[in-house]
C-alpha cells in the first residue's frame, strides 16, 4: 500500500496520474497547502522541503515503510516498482530519464516562476515577467519541435510525459498566457494524453477540494507552490 501526500497541483498531479497508470494500490492524504499543512512536523518528517507530493510505500525495499519526496524521484520509484512506463533497455531508459530531467530542471521551475510573476508576485516586476514568460514560450517551442519528430517525448508514452503534462493543463496555460494553438505538436500530444482514463482519474483526485477549474476561485492562490503570496 502506498500512502500519497497530495494536493491537486501540477506536481501533485504527476504522482496521482502515475499511481492510476501503474495500478499500484494507494490511498491519498490531502495536505492542504493553502492552510499551511505542509509545515506540520509530521509531514516534514516525510518531506523536509515542505512541499507536496510525497509518498510512503508501506512495503518498501526490505519490506520496510519507505518515505520519498520530489516528484521526479517518486515517478522513477513507482515506475520501477510497477514495471511500467520506464523501459529497462538502457538506451530507451535513458531517453526517458533525459526528458524527465528536462521537466524537473526546466519546465517545473521556469513555468512555476512564470505563473508566480504573472499572477502572484506582490507587485508587478516587468523584467521577471518577461524573462520567465519568454523562457516558458521557448520551452514550449523545444517540446513542440521534439513532438514533431516523435509521438511521445521519449518515443513511447512514459513517466517523462506524465511529468510534463500537468504543467500544460488548461488552467495552467491560462495563468501562463500561452496560446496552445501556436504549438500544434504539443496540442496533439496533450489531446492524446488527456484521453487516457488513468490520466483523467489522476487529474480529478481531490479536484473538488481545490475547485481549480473555476478561474474566479481565490483558493487558487497557492496552486503553483507559492502559498506565502496572494494572487494579484
Ligand atoms: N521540486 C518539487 C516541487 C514541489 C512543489 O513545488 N510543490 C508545491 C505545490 S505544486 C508545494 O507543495 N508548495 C507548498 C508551499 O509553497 O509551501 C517536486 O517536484 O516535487
Amino acid at each position: 500500500m502506498i500512502d500519497l501526500y497530495y494536493w491537486p497541483t501540477p506536481n501533485g498531479h504527476k504522482v496521482s496520474i502515475m499511481l492510476e497508470e501503474s495500478g499500484l494500490e494507494y490511498r491519498s492524504h490531502p495536505v492542504n497547502i493553502l492552510k499551511g499543512e505542509q509545515f506540520e512536523p509530521e509531514f516534514l518528517r516525510i518531506s523536509p522541503n515542505n512541499r507536496i507530493p510525497a509518498i510512503v510505500d508501506q512495503d518498501g525495499p526490505g519490506g520496510e515503510p519507505f518515505p520519498l519526496f520530489e516528484s521526479g524521484a517518486i515517478l522513477m520509484y513507482l515506475a520501477e516498482k510497477s514495471g511500467r512506463l520506464w523501459p529497462t533497455d538502457a538506451s530507451a531508459r535513458y531517453r526517458v530519464t533525459e526528458w524527465l530531467m528536462f521537466q524537473v530542471a526546466n519546465v517545473g521551475p521556469k513555468f512555476g516562476e512564470c505563473g508566480h510573476y504573472h499572477g502572484y508576485a506582490p507587485e508587478p516586476v516587468p523584467y521577471s515577467i518577461e524573462r520567465y514568460y519568454s523562457e516558458t514560450q521557448r520551452l514550449y517551442g523545444v517540446l513542440d519541435n521534439r513532438l514533431g519528430d516523435v509521438e511521445y517525448l521519449a518515443g513511447d508514452y512514459s513517466i517523462a510525459d506524465i511529468a510534463v503534462f500537468p504543467w500544460m493543463a488548461p488552467v495552467v496555460r491560462e495563468l501562463h498566457k500561452i496560446d496552445v494553438d501556436e504549438f500544434p505538436n504539443v496540442k496533439r500530444w496533450l489531446d492524446a494524453i488527456s484521453a487516457r482514463p488513468a490520466v483523467q482519474r489522476g487529474m480529478a483526485l481531490l479536484e473538488a477540494d481545490m475547485k481549480i477549474g473555476d478561474p474566479s476561485d481565490e483558493t487558487r492562490e497557492a496552486f503553483f507552490g507559492d502559498s506565502q503570496y496572494q494572487r494579484r
